[in-house]
Parts: C-alpha cells; sequence; structure tokens
C-alpha cells in the first residue's frame, strides 16, 4: 500500500512530500495510521546532520498518536481500531533492563532503531528511488508507519490525536525527568535550562509535586510568559545578567544553590552551568538536551566531590506501555495541561514551516495533522 510522508532525503535539506511504498506489517508488527504529530527538536537535530545515527533518506517524527490498521502474525495485545501511541523506547518486559526495573532503556530492538530498520533488518518503506529508513523506530512524519508491537501504548479512544501526540515525547520526558528521573520533592528548588518544548513541561512537573521556586534561564525573554503560567516563578534571562554570571544568579535566587536543575537545551556549556548551579552537597543536575556528536563535559571534579550528582534521562524514565496510558489520563483528567504548549497546527505539506517556527523561538509545539 501507500503512505504519504514528509521525506528526509538529505541532511540539512527540507523536507520533501512524496507518496511511498509501505509493506505490511511481519510477525511482532504493527500497521498505524497516523493521525497527528508533534515536531521536537531532536527531529530538527537529526535533519541538521549532527546526529550519528541520522541516516538518510529517511522519514523522520517520533511524537505521534494513531489508530492500529493491521497487526503482523503473533500480535496479541493490539487489534485493529486501538488507539495508540508509537514509542521511540520501546518497553518488552523481558529484557535485562525491563526485568531489571532499574532504568527505562529496554533493549529489545535498540540496535536495530538506531539502524534505521525493522528487528528483521529490513525497512518497510521504499520508493523507486530504493529504502527509505525508519527513524527512532517510529517515522511519524508518514500517515501510515509500521512499529513493532512493544513500541506502541494502547490509549482510551476519546483523547484528541492532535494534543496527545506530544505525549509521545515532550510532555513525558518534561515531566518524567522531574517525576521518575530526579524525584523532586515537595519544597525543592528547581532550575531549568531552556523554556521549549521540553522544558515547560519540567515546569510543570516541577509545580505538579510542589517545588518551591522554580527558576527558568532562557535567552529568548519571548519564552517567559509561557513559563509563567505553567509554574515559573523567577526568571534569568543569560543575556541580562551575563552569560557567565547565570550560576550566580540561581545561586542567589536559591540561597546557594538549586535542589535540582535540568538543562533542556543540547548544549554542552550549559550543561556545565547546570551542575555548578546545584546545591552544594545533595543537588542534582539532569541533561535531558541532546548534544551533538563530537560534544563533550566538562567541570572541575570538585563539583562532585562536594557533592553534586550529574544525571541524564532518555523519554523521562517512563516505562512507554505502563506510563503514557496514565499520563493520557491525567491529561483527560485535567491534571496536566498540554493545549496552550501547542502554539501551531498544520497540514503535513507545510511541516517545513512547523522547523522554522521552531529555530526563529516562535512556537512551542508545532503539531501535524494529517
Ligand atoms: P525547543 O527548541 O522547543 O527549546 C529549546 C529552548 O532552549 C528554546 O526556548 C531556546 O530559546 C532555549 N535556548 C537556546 N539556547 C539557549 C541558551 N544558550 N541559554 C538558555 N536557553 C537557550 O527544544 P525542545 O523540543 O524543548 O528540546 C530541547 C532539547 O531536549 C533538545 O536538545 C532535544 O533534542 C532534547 N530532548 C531530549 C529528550 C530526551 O529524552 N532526553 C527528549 C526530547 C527532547
Ligand atoms: N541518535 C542520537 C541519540 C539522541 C538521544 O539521546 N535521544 C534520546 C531521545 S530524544 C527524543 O526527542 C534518547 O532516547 N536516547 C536514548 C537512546 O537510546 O537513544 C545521538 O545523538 O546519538
Ligand atoms: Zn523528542
Amino acid at each position: 500500500m501507500k503512505t504519504r510522508a514528509a521525506v528526509a532525503w538529505a541532511a540539512g535539506q527540507p523536507l520533501s512530500i512524496e507518496t511511498l511504498d509501505i509493506e505490511g506489517p511481519k510477525a511482532g508488527e504493527v500497521l498505524v495510521e497516523v493521525k497527528a504529530t508533534g515536531v521536537c527538536h531532536t527531529d530538527a537535530y537529526t535533519l541538521s546532520g549532527a546526529d550519528p545515527e541520522g541516516l538518510f533518506p529517511a522519514i523522520l517524527g517520533h511524537e505521534g498518536a494513531g489508530i492500529v490498521r493491521e497487526v503482523g502474525a503473533g500480535v496479541a495485545s493490539l487489534k485493529p481500531g486501538d488507539h495508540v501511541i508509537p514509542l521511540y523506547t520501546p518497553e518488552c518486559r523481558q529484557c535485562k533492563t525491563c526485568l531489571s526495573r532499574r532504568s527505562n532503556l529496554c533493549t529489545a530492538i535498540r540496535a536495530t532503531q538506531g539502524k534505521g530498520v525493522m528487528p528483521d533488518g529490513t525497512s518497510r518503506f521504499s520508493c523507486d528511488r530504493g529504502t527509505v529508513f525508519h527513524y527512532m523506530g517510529c517515522s511519524t512524519f508518514a500517515n501510515f508507519t509500521v512499529l513493532p508491537e512493544i513500541a506502541l501504548a494502547k490509549v482510551r479512544e476519546d483523547a484528541p490525536f492532535e494534543k496527545i501526540c506530544y505525549i509521545g515525547c515532550g510532555v513525558t520526558t518534561g515531566i518524567g525527568a522531574v517525576i521518575n528521573t530526579a524525584k523532586v520533592w515537595p519544597g525543592a528548588n528547581v532550575a531549568v535550562f531552556g523554556l521549549g518544548g521540553i522544558g515547560l513541561n519540567v515546569i510543570q512537573g516541577a509545580r505538579m509535586v510542589g517545588a518551591d521556586r522554580i527558576i527558568g534561564v532562557d535567552i529568548n525573554p519571548a519564552k517567559a510568559e509561557m513559563a509563567r503560567r505553567f509554574g515559573m516563578t523567577h526568571f534569568v534571562n543569560p543575556d541580562e545578567v551575563g552569560r557567565e554570571r547565570v550560576v550566580q544568579a540561581i545561586q542567589g535566587l536559591t540561597d546557594g544553590g538549586a535542589d535540582f536543575t535540568f538543562e533542556c537545551v543540547g548544549d554542552v556549556r550549559l550543561m556545565r552551568q547546570a551542575l555548578e548551579a546545584a546545591h552544594r552537597g545533595w543537588g542534582e543536575s539532569i541533561i535531558i538536551g541532546v548534544a551533538e556528536a563530537g560534544k563533550e563535559i566538562a567541570t572541575r571534579p570538585f563539583q562532585l566531590v562536594t557533592g553534586r550528582v550529574w544525571k541524564g534521562t532518555a523519554f523521562g524514565g517512563a516505562r512507554g506501555r505502563t506510563d503514557v496510558p496514565r499520563i493520557v489520563d491525567w491529561y483527560m483528567e485535567g491534571k496536566i495541561e498540554i493545549d496552550s504548549l501547542i502554539t501551531h497546527t498544520m497540514p503535513l505539506e507545510e511541516i517545513n514551516t512547523a522547523f522554522a517556527l521552531m529555530h526563529e523561538g516562535k512556537s512551542i509545539r508545532s503539531v501535524v495533522v494529517y
């Protein structure tokens, strides 16, 4: 059958809308009709050519929601008609990592996922120019895509696709980083570097768990208004306080340093600042941002000797098939807010506008509705 997709033919090139061939699901796989997809900064990162796992041509996109249309042999947990959210971090519930309960980084299909193919080593996408690769095991910039069963979370059917797609990455990553990775406690002081699609969800998570001061750091002052609505109590603009004085500014607002800091940009200099802005003795700094190949983090080991902790998180530490349906419930019950963060919606044909808005700092999340 055919799928309509935004194809990334080469790094740094705009996406191109094409009609491609898509093979049906093989054993253990599921054909999904994607109804909506968010555009995350990680899509832009891979499209830029900086991602060592970035393969071309590929169908990018990893923040989707849709409906199961066909299941392959042996698929037991899903049936046609089910509503689903694709998971770039699957949950097989059988690998060493899943069984350990210590991490969400399921290893069942990570190797083939990074090579742009399904677990059997082949792609379901092709066109007259040859094979087109999958991306992060999801490829939600196509109105039909194929995923392994273990990479789909079944969600309630009354939830709107054009909102809950954001739970497929940004919402879960931000809120999960607070709840699962940092385990922020009520009354904690928190600093968030980068007030975009991820950082605002960190702020929302911090408010949910009862954080005291929530300090936002961004070079774009236009991001402050939305951040305040989501719970930011203090704003630090590095261009106002001085880019080298951000740590001191946070220390000044928190009596010596924040209990938790989150880097939501992908800049290794900010990762250092975020660590050093964490409180001596116990402050934890969580890296969420993705830095390009070749970049390295640095600090004086003394920063760790004196009790600061450096951590990272992928997909907010969430176990997708277990946690994502619950986060959809939170949204439907009004416990978390998504709607106002989706600042732009557009048809697939206008997907390049979503990337432009992101780079210009004019959007929080753009969502493509099929
Ligand atoms: P975004 O473009 O929506 O937001 C980035 C924000 O950072 C913007 O508000 C921008 O103004 C701000 N910023 C840029 N340079 C800055 C600086 N020097 N100081 C302070 N602020 C600065 O991006 P996003 O979708 O929120 O993604 C943020 C990062 O998180 C990206 O690196 C993305 O790849 C990564 N990410 C990681 C995970 C994960 O699981 N670890 C999941 C999703 C996204
Ligand atoms: N291929 C990239 C990996 C980038 C990365 O760290 N991705 C995050 C998710 S970002 C979602 O917006 C992640 O889940 N990492 C864990 C993993 O196994 O990929 C690179 O830079 O190499
Ligand atoms: Zn993402």
